[in-house]
């Protein structure tokens, strides 16, 4: 019998249990050794009621992501369902942790689940690009009725043990899972509770039925956001199939979906993500055995936009933090913009009405940076200035216990040069996080070529602990991210030069996925700081400096590239700014020519494909898919592209060297010439996978 797959009797009750670290998935072992195991309990004469239950940290967190696009082993999850929903004796989930995607879906072909408190249950598949596909499309809506099942659907987000049970998704809360759900099956015995199977009562359906606007209405909430992505509405349309149809046909159409979408580039793209993030936080050349050292005190240095933010992002994850400034004034207004942030949070529901006064209650204000003396763990976030950060870091050289973590959030700089400042160079590294910081996942943590393995993984682990998507990098002008972009921000000042006006760039690369396009983000950014970093670096760029001088500095002057309606954030091309490209153009006797959308497209994402490759030949980055890492959670990367570097392995990295070889000399631009490393992989026929990957994510 199954080593995955175990089963017990107590005086008359089954209980199967699972067993498969880490999260119990639903690989071929574990179906067979459920399907095996139930089986045997009905057989069993002894068996009169039989209960699911896992060991480990949880139960069943799905199907096994890495058996999608092999070959499909039996048994089907589906027949593992139908043995537990068409069962002669009552069958029990019993939940800890997580039951997410077809592990939620196993326990809705149960007849009752209970769950102990802290558990989560959702139908996560949408943010792999997929739906659930072994019925919870169809079970879902009879067991919570269709508008919750579209926010757990069509949005992928779980619901906690307390909204479980309110909805009827679950019985009971229970003390512990095993011993609970035993407890559950004595009772529905003892009781007679009549075995409900999902599948036969649609009586939650009937409202959405005779007014299908309650489900339309709810579909249309949670796609808002949707932009660009397939599955949503393929989920909605599952959805949709359970209201209009017999609970065989609905499955039936469930599945064309699901098989649909599995071999989709999209869910290939989210899938890969999915394994890209995890295996980010895997850190190289560090080790066996290495602990992070521990972290009970927390100073972050500066209070303004970037440490309050750092300070929130700890606030919100319950973790204390003393956040310190110079001067009380500074740290006054720090503490007020944070206050006055969270409170627009909650007014408008994103946050419990008391959390602002308990996080705020989290982050205590001092003036002084000998106040760091006990933490530690200290993240630096002062103005970005060399000579600023290595004042800060002198002092803290004199104040931090030994031991601490020393971190810089410099987003460009040098953190050797930081760390040299100091006595203890291997307590240094940077934690470069994006703003908003409160908001934005990503953090680049900053290995010193003298940073303790260690202190590395502190700054690593600890970022897991604010929730934010921690990726280590090397040293270097702008290091991954901000590297990739200045590439990017060269081409699109270019272009604007050659003649494509800046919303025919911006719209180029919205509608590739991102965000925002590159003007539109400088608007936002300001174009004054640019504007005076030019100036004392005594560099041109007439196109910007023109916008300035006259007095453009972007939303904060209400016109930039853009103009802005009062209070509107909303970018409106403007015929000042038409204007003002031509007669700089004319000045500098260029002439403007019509540029292509395709070539935009290319010179926005090939370039910054290209620094990619620089950034791994340099190993700045460990493995392609940080890169991806990188993209995908500090500056909007659509998710469903994977990331620039697996994005450039479906394009085919000959095209691209091809391209920039063309626009190195179309344009006479030698830094677009292919890197060394894209030229190579390029001649070989070889993928930037293939230099190492989350080979989990099958192809
Ligand atoms: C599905 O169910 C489709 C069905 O509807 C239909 C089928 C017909 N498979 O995240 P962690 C690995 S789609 C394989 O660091 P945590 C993960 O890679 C699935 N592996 O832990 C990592 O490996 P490693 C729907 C998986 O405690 C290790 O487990 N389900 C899977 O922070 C630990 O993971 C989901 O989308 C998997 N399903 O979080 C849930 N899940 O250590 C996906 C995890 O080698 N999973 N691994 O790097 C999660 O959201 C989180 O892993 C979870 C635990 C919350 C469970």
């Amino acid at each position: 019998m199954s080593e995955v797959v175990t089963r017990e009797r107590h005086d008359g009750i089954a209980i199967v249990t699972v067993d498969s670290p880490p999260v119990n998935a639903l690989s071929a072992a574990v179906r067979r050794g459920i399907l095996e195991n139930v089986n045997a309990a009905v057989a069993d004469p002894e068996v009169q009621a039989i209960v699911l239950t896992c060991a480990g940290r949880t139960f069943i967190a799905g199907a096994d992501i890495t058996e999608f696009g092999k070959p499909p082993q039996p048994p089907a999850l589906n027949d593992v369902i139908a043995a537990l929903e068409n069962s002669p004796k009552p069958t029990i989930a019993a939940i800890h942790g997580t039951a997410l995607g077809g592990g939620l879906e196993v326990a809705l072909g149960c007849h009752f689940r209970v769950a102990v408190k802290e558990a989560k249950l959702g139908l996560p598949e949408v943010k792999l690009g997929l739906l659930p596909g072994a019925g919870g499309t169809q079970r879902l809506p009879r067991a919570v009725g269709p508008e919750l099942a579209v926010q757990m659907i069509v949005g992928g987000n779980p619901i906690g043990a307390a909204e479980a049970l309110k909805h009827g998704l679950i019985s009971e809360i229970v003390e512990g899972p095993a011993s609970g759900g035993e407890a559950f099956a004595r009772k529905v015995l003892a009781e007679k509770l009549p075995a409900r199977r999902l599948r036969d009562d649609d009586s939650k359906l009937a409202a959405a039925r005779a007014d299908r606007s309650i489900f339309t209405n709810a579909v249309a909430a949670m796609t808002k956001k949707a932009r660009g992505l397939e599955a949503p509405f393929a989920c909605a349309d599952a959805i949709g199939a359970a209201i209009d149809l017999p609970f065989e046909e609905g499955l039936k159409k469930e599945r064309e979906g699901f098989m649909k979408l599995v071999v989709s580039d999209q869910s290939k793209a989210q899938r890969y993500a999915f394994f890209a993030e995890r295996e980010a936080a895997k850190v190289d050349g560090v080790p066996d055995g290495t602990k992070p050292r521990p972290v009970s005190r927390v100073a972050i240095i500066g209070a303004g936009t970037m440490g309050g933010g750092i300070a929130m992002s700890f606030a919100n994850a319950g973790i204390p933090v003393t956040l310190i400034e110079t001067g009380k004034e500074q740290l006054d207004r720090g503490m007020g913009i944070m206050q006055k942030n969270y409170e627009a949070t909650a007014a408008r529901g994103g946050i419990p009405a008391d959390a602002p006064a308990k996080r705020m209650g989290l982050i205590t204000g001092m003036v002084g940076l000998d106040n760091v003396k006990d933490a530690d763990l200290i993240i630096e976030a002062v103005f970005e200035t060399m000579a600023v950060k290595k004042e800060v870091f002198t002092a803290l050289d004199a104040y931090a216990k030994p031991g601490a973590v020393l971190a810089s959030n410099t987003s460009y700089l040098n953190v050797d040069d930081i760390a040299a400042t100091t006595k203890r160079p291997q307590d240094v590294l940077g934690m470069h996080f994006f703003s908003p910081a409160n908001v934005m996942k990503l953090c680049e943590i900053v290995r010193g070529a003298k940073t303790a393995p260690d202190a590395l993984l502190t700054a690593v682990s600890i970022a897991k602990k604010i929730a934010k998507v921690p990726v280590v990098v090397g040293v270097c002008d702008g290091f991954v991210g901000n590297r990739m972009l200045a590439a990017r921000s060269k081409q699109s000042e270019k272009l604007l030069f050659e003649g494509a006006p800046p919303q025919q760039v911006d719209a180029v690369v919205t509608k590739f996925g991102m965000p925002m396009g590159p003007f539109a983000m400088g608007d936002l950014a300001g174009l004054d700081i640019g504007w005076r970093s030019r100036k004392d670096r005594g560099i041109k760029s007439e196109i910007a400096d023109a916008l300035c001088e006259a007095g453009r500095f972007g939303q904060k002057t209400g016109k930039g590239y853009y103009k802005y309606e009062a209070g509107s954030r909303s970018p409106l091309p403007d015929p000042e700014v038409e204007t003002l490209i031509n007669d700089t153009l004319t000045k500098l006797g260029l002439k403007r020519r019509e540029v292509s959308d395709e070539e935009i497209l290319e010179r926005m994402m090939y370039p910054m494909i290209n620094e990619g490759a620089r950034i791994l030949e340099e190993n700045i980055a460990a493995r392609p898919s940080d890169i991806d890492v990188v993209w995908l959670y500090g500056y909007g990367w659509p998710i469903y592209r994977g990331g620039p570097m697996h994005y450039a392995d479906g394009v085919g990295l000959k095209h691209i060297a091809e391209r920039l070889s063309y626009y190195a000399k179309a344009t006479n631009d030698p830094s677009l010439e292919p890197s060394p490393l894209l030229k190579k992989l390029a001649a070989e026929g070889k993928t930037f996978a293939s230099l190492g990957q989350p080979n989990k994510a099958a192809a």
